[in-house]
């Protein structure tokens, strides 16, 4: 598909990007914002690739001017970023910093003046460390705190602000942060890490009954979700497959369209999980997913010495009831993730039939492609693969939408080169790359291909 060529979405389909505080912002000591999780995490040796930190980041908190002109000159509808909890109460709880509202507030008056309508995310991983240290997304008193932080950006963003997403990814924190401890807060609690799916969605939950009481409005959430292969017909995989999808999908979807937990999973969560469905459940306006690869998942190996498998390309523990495969047959990206543009068709369909009339209009919060390709001798960046996976995938979100999935919006990830995680900067995700030693910023091949993309859409 050339840029140029209609893939017949609505007229009003919103494009955007997406970001993440720690991810980008650096200044990790300035404007009064207290430690987090992540910080604690990064600075322990051995934890992420390279020791790489997001001390300095893309330096977005003194460049941020920089970025919405680049989104501006993109030609983006909409930006998803996500305020740092810590900025804004840098121990979680307790009196506002003025500091870090004056901060957003000069982001999100800069993204309005270039019509850039601001999407934040309220919380994406970064906890603030006091919290953490008090037992973070474990201690039930969270959801409280949270609340009452959503409470205060409510106060004083309503006006503002027309999109809103309380919590990114709350699967990933669950999964690699407390089960198997590859992610901050570095916890291996196995299934004792359902407490903390819980306490998200309850904070979910919480979060948008507190952004409701103070006027905001289009309120939604960013959860991760991928179809889940059996590795073949036998039982054994069958079964481990249909737990982790229980695991990765039904436990963070089910709640809060249909009010009920994974039956599969009831015998992990918290006693008197389900006391609290209802305030899970507050009717959201929209759903985001966020969507790169399919999963492979077969029984856990009956050879001793074998090691279950990996997620993001790390090895996870033994012991656990199932292990993921490696999918052959398709390209990859820079992460080892498999590129099946088929899947988020299947993932979006599936949605639909699933959760019928009880499924909000959904945005696609993220999806991108990790590809380390960096400027060549001319200063070009020739991203190509990409350009292929962002095609690919577009179609395969227009296919779900011809099929009748009403699919409001796309924000891609990401757009700058920025920290992922435990991997540090070892791989991109940006349609503009950022060069770490000077921050100088250089819009790739893809980001011109996603330039004329929304021109032709539009
Ligand atoms: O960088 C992350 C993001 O923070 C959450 N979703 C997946 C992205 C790529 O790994």
């Amino acid at each position: 598909m050339p840029a140029s060529e209609s893939l017949g979405l609505p007229p009003d389909f919103v494009w955007g990007v997406s970001t993440a505080s720690y991810q980008i912002e650096g200044a990790v000591t300035e404007g009064g914002r207290g430690p987090t999780s992540w910080d604690a995490f990064a600075h322990t040796p051995g934890r992420t690739v390279n020791g790489d930190t997001g001390d300095v980041a893309c330096d977005h908190y003194h460049r941020y001017a920089e970025d919405i002109a680049l989104m501006k000159e993109l030609g983006v509808d909409a930006y998803r970023f996500s305020f740092a909890w810590s900025r804004i109460q840098p121990t979680g709880r307790g009196p506002v910093n003025a500091e870090g509202l004056t901060f957003y507030d000069r982001l999100v008056d800069a993204l309005l003046a270039a019509g850039i309508e601001p999407s934040p995310t309220l919380f994406h991983w970064d906890t603030p460390l006091a919290l953490e240290d008090e037992g973070g997304w474990v201690n039930p008193d969270i959801s409280k705190r949270f609340a009452d932080y959503a409470n205060v950006l409510g106060e004083h963003f309503a006006d503002r602000i027309p999109r809103w997403i309380t919590v990114n990814e709350p699967v990933v924190l669950t999964t690699l942060g407390y089960g198997v401890g590859m992610h901050a807060p570095g916890k291996r609690l196995g299934f004792g890490s359902l407490a903390v799916a819980h306490n998200l969605l309850l904070a979910h939950g919480r979060g948008v009954a507190a952004l409701r009481a103070a006027g905001a409005g289009q309120i939604g959430i960013a959860n991760n979700h991928a179809p889940v292969w059996a590795a073949s017909d036998h039982d054994e995989d069958q079964q481990a497959a249909a737990l982790y999808n229980a695991l990765a999908n039904d436990l963070f979807a089910d709640p809060l369209l249909l009010g009920r937990y994974p039956a599969l999973l009831e015998p992990y969560l918290p006693d008197g999980a389900g006391d609290a469905l209802a305030e899970i459940a507050a009717p959201i306006d929209w759903y985001g997913i966020n969507h790169y690869n399919p999963t492979m998942v077969a029984a856990p190996s009956t050879d001793p010495t074998a090691l279950p498998g990996s997620v993001d390309g790390q090895q996870l523990d033994s012991g656990l009831p199932f292990r993921m495969v490696e999918i052959e047959g398709y390209p990859r990206t820079d992460f080892g993730w498999p590129v099946v543009p088929s899947a988020f068709t299947d993932l979006l369909t599936g949605f639909r039939d699933r959760y019928g009339d009880a499924l909000p209009p959904i945005y696609i919060t993220e999806n991108g492609c990790s590809d380390a390709t960096g400027p060549d001798a001319t200063g070009r960046v020739p991203d190509t693969r990409r350009v292929g996976y962002t095609r690919a995938y577009l179609e395969a979100l227009a296919e779900a939408v011809a099929a009748g999935v009403d699919v409001r919006g796309y924000f891609h990830w990401s757009l700058l080169d920025n920290f992922e995680w435990a991997a540090g900067y070892s791989q991109r995700f940006g349609l503009v790359h950022t060069d770490f030693e000077t921050q100088q910023r250089t819009p790739k091949d893809s980001y011109y291909w996603y330039q004329e993309l929304i021109r032709s859409q539009s």
